[in-house]
């Protein structure tokens, strides 16, 4: 039986913690949280809380807990899990945490910020960089993805190489809890060995486990010089080999290393406006792009990585490669990369696995993946590519023009079910940057450790014995 919404009284109650400024009810105001970034889930909610302050959320949490209403935090809505989308029963209501933006603190000599959730990833890098530093986590929806929902999901990218994901960059953390008790940790400390490490277990929980509020971050020095170059490698094994090549000379200063198959670089040509393909007459059947982010120690790294390819093309290791010489011409590579998966969308229909295997047997995944897709789905053809630096691959399988769509998408569960069966076998993960959210809840229980599993239920119980945080997400 579906759960009851909300009572009329519960819903005044919650309407007056924010104001009418805050709260949203109108269908129309609604209709942006009610469905996920890539359209596979249609939920609905009688209401949208949009908070300003840790207080807030704590008396709405509170008034949640009282009368058992359950809640779904959602930041800026570009979860590919549907991990942000109520469900289709409308009983859950929504707190959207956009109004809380505020950059509570900025210390560069800490090397140290302290966020509010709802402060876009976007913002939040320009905020470090205005005070001279770096927060280097990056990724194509940085612009409306928020710190809070990158926290939730432990979001990776394109410099994971160099700097980790979300929880690597955090150092304390402010969360309201299902009762509405508020636990404040935000020293920005990088030693405290105080007990148990509670933060780490907010991070990547998908808001099944309380609220994030707001975040100690980690902040670096700014690259003194960037150097960026697209290159054609004959295989992904070439591609690895670049890599340790380049880690030989650069040490930790490769901060992405991102693999793409032509495929991928012809449609990204094809359907987004402005992107050009710099390498347009090497016949490559892969590219990496790279970007070596310098300290001042390393003088003039362009040409530097230059001289790095030059000595991997007399090794084969390379074909063509082609060196950003302006800040304009790197934007360019870097755009070529991001649209990728816009470009698949505007291409038609996918299927998509965001998957994770050691570095070292990448080559394999992308071998027996790709004949696994020629078998399997005839209507489509794979797209792998991503974070190979990390193991991180996105093999997605774009349809085939002129096929049915219908057909296609039915191929997912069986598809998927292989590929992760794959991916098992090389000892890796079904579930890398993106989360579990609702899309993988049934493949984490088959594919988890019971132990694991029941350790996870546990804590579950333990800090939601109402189950009323985000329900049905990564844990049913
Ligand atoms: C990326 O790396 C994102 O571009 C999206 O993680 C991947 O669309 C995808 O599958
Ligand atoms: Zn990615």
């Amino acid at each position: 039986m579906p759960p009851r919404p909300p009572a009329p009284s519960t819903l005044a109650d919650l309407r007056a913690v924010v104001g009418v400024a805050g709260a949203l009810d109108a269908p129309a105001d609604l209709a942006p949280y009610v469905e996920d970034f890539r359209g596979l889930y249609h939920g609905s909610t009688p209401l949208v809380l949009l908070p300003s302050s840790v207080e807030d959320v704590a008396r709405i949490l509170a008034i949640c807990d009282r009368d058992r209403v359950a809640v779904v935090p959602q930041g800026g809505n570009t979860s590919y899990c549907g991990g942000a989308t109520p469900a289709e029963h409308g009983a859950e209501i929504v707190i959207a945490m956009r109004r809380m933006n505020r950059i509570r603190a900025v210390d560069p000599a800490n090397d140290s910020m302290i966020v509010e959730a709802g402060c876009t990833l976007a913002a939040a890098q320009d905020a470090a960089r205005a005070a001279g530093r770096l927060f280097p986590l990056s990724l194509g929806s940085e612009g409306s993805a928020q710190i809070g929902g990158n926290l939730s999901t432990n979001a990776g990218g394109t410099a994971v190489l160099r700097y980790g994901m979300m929880r690597d960059l955090t150092l304390g953390l402010e969360v309201v809890l299902a009762d509405g008790r508020v636990l404040r940790a935000l020293q920005p400390l990088r030693k405290d060995n105080t007990g148990y490490d509670w933060k780490s277990l907010f991070i990547g929980a998908e808001g099944t486990l309380g609220v994030i509020t707001a975040a100690a971050l980690k902040l670096f020095a700014l690259p003194a010089d960037t150097a960026t170059a697209l290159a054609g490698v004959p295989s992904p094994a070439a591609a690895l080999e670049l890599l340790l090549r380049l880690r030989e000379h650069f040490g930790e200063a490769v901060s992405s290393f991102e693999l793409l198959p032509r495929r991928a670089v012809e449609l990204t040509v094809r359907h987004v406006d402005g992107v050009a393909n710099p390498l347009a007459d090497d016949s490559s059947p892969w590219f990496v792009l790279i970007e070596i982010g310098a300290s001042r120690a390393i003088a003039d790294p362009t040409t530097r990585l230059g001289e790095a390819l030059a000595s991997a093309a007399e090794a084969a290791t390379v074909a063509g490669a082609v060196l950003a010489t302006s800040a304009a011409q790197a934007q360019a590579f870097w755009r070529l990369r991001e649209s990728v998966p816009e470009a698949q969308r505007r291409h038609g229909a996918s299927l998509k696995h965001d998957l994770a295997v050691p570095v070292s047997a990448v080559p394999r995944l992308i071998e027996l993946g790709t004949a696994l897709v020629e078998r399997s789905v005839p209507d489509g053809e794979t797209i792998a590519y991503g974070h190979v630096g990390d193991g991180n691959l996105h093999f997605n399988v774009s349809q085939r023009p002129g096929t049915d769509r219908a057909t296609f998408l039915a191929r997912q569960a069986p598809l998927q079910a292989a590929m992760f069966d794959l991916v098992a076998s090389l000892g890796g993960s079904f579930s890398a940057e993106h989360g579990i959210g609702r899309l993988k809840v049934e493949e984490l229980e088959r594919r988890t450790d019971p132990v694991e599993l029941e350790l996870m239920r546990t804590l579950k119980r333990a800090l939601d014995p109402q189950g009323i945080m985000n329900p049905g997400k990564v844990l049913r």
